[in-house]
């Protein structure tokens, strides 16, 4: 049975959030009409604790810095989505009484987690036990920011052996441009299915 995988239409990714992305209130009607065409959805939230370590003033830096942690490189960011905070809330023009099941993720101070699946420290956001108890194997993404949240939540669920689809025009990227596309690529190689939202809706009629 086909899902929708709302990735992250939190405040604090829309316009005057912390981190916004652009292009994220376009895709809220859209997906607003797709969400009647699935039989199950489920969505993500980015969840952290206060002095996470992917916020730059834990670390007495700048946002855009990067620290080198436990292997690699990685982005700092200003302070965003702190657990029940107004920038922590999914949207409220996003219709949400059809989710069924939120992944909570990057809720643990010492790991970030752009995967909707699992952090950095492999621990899981139950999202992948969910899927597996109700059947559901066939997954479209939407949601922000295409090369973080979106494009580490597609990877995982193809080695986790989900069907995957990802709705081009009903994703946005924090960066526009050569980031967005290498991750698009990425993704189509792994085996997701790029589609756009028409292709669903012609289907139907
Ligand atoms: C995200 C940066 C930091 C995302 C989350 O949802 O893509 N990006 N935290
Ligand atoms: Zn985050």
């Amino acid at each position: 049975m086909k899902t929708l995988v709302i990735i992250d239409m939190q405040n604090d990714f829309l316009s005057h959030g912390a981190l916004e992305v652009k292009g994220s209130e376009r895709i809220i009607p859209l997906i607003n009409q797709l969400i009647p065409l699935f039989d199950h959805v489920v969505a993500s939230q980015d969840w952290h604790p206060k002095n996470h370590v992917s916020f730059a003033k834990t670390h007495g830096k700048k946002s855009g810095d990067s620290i080198f942690l436990r292997g690699r490189w990685r982005p700092l960011w200003k302070d965003h989505c702190i657990q029940s905070s107004k920038g922590a809330k999914i949207t409220e023009s996003l219709h949400q009484e059809k989710i069924e099941f939120v992944a909570y993720k990057g809720t643990d101070k010492k790991w970030d987690s752009y995967s909707a699946f699992f952090d950095d420290g492999g621990e899981s956001t139950h999202l992948f036990e969910f899927l597996k108890k109700h059947n559901l194997f066939d997954l479209y993404f939407v949601g922000v920011a295409t090369e973080y949240c979106v494009k580490f939540s597609v990877l995982d669920a193809l080695s986790l052996g989900f069907s995957v689809f990802v709705i081009r025009d009903a994703i946005a990227a924090l960066h526009a441009g050569e980031e967005e596309k290498k991750s698009l690529d990425e993704m189509k190689k792994r085996g997701a299915k790029l589609i756009e939202s028409k292709d669903l809706f012609s289907r139907r009629s």
